[in-house]
């Protein structure tokens, strides 16, 4: 594997990894502030980065290369409130998606087609995970703090993501 882009794919394997725990650590705060369904979106969310962690360092072995599982920095334990926790979780997936867009350029440079054609996949990922982010600080801001809004948007979110949320079996057994 070219190994300027292997580099790169390890260092967007740490970026997923970082992505993972601090997502972890906004579920973790959220449900010991009794935000029951913004822990539930959370905590999908973090698996959602493992995933895309794992996803790279699969890709990484079976092209020949060595993916490097890093070690990682303790994100915090304390959150303002919830709109600072979207918006940390905003400016994060910005940063993620400036990361994607070099690694897209690096392929490129390296003439690395098939990393290439599979990094497209996270492009479209983080376009995605931004979009998201996004409406969720539109609601928050329309919300303003008040507690019968902040009630609602809890259980929303609650519901959004056990219908987003595919069964562990990946759906293979219906019942
Ligand atoms: Fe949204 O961070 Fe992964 O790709």
């Amino acid at each position: 594997m070219n190994t300027r882009v292997e580099k790169a794919i390890n260092d967007q394997i740490k970026k997923e990894a970082s992505s993972s725990q601090f997502y972890l650590a906004m579920a973790s705060w959220s449900e010991n502030n009794g935000l029951n369904g913004t822990a539930k979106f959370l905590y999908a969310q973090s698996d959602e980065e493992r995933f895309h962690m794992l996803k790279l360092v699969k890709f990484v072995n079976e092209r020949g290369g060595r993916a490097i599982i890093p070690s990682i920095e303790q994100p915090p334990i304390e959150f303002d409130n919830l709109t600072k926790i979207f918006e940390l979780l905003l400016e994060h997936e910005i940063m993620v998606t400036e990361s994607i867009n070099e690694l897209v350029d690096i392929c490129l440079q390296e003439k690395d087609y098939s990393t290439h054609n599979f990094v497209q996949w996270y492009v479209s990922e983080q376009l995605e995970e931004e979009a998201s982010a996004r409406s969720i600080l539109d609601k928050l801001k329309l919300i303003d703090g008040d507690k019968g809004g902040m009630y609602m948007f809890d259980r929303d979110l609650e519901k959004a993501t056990v219908l987003a949320t595919p069964p562990a079996d990946g759906g293979a057994q219906k019942a």
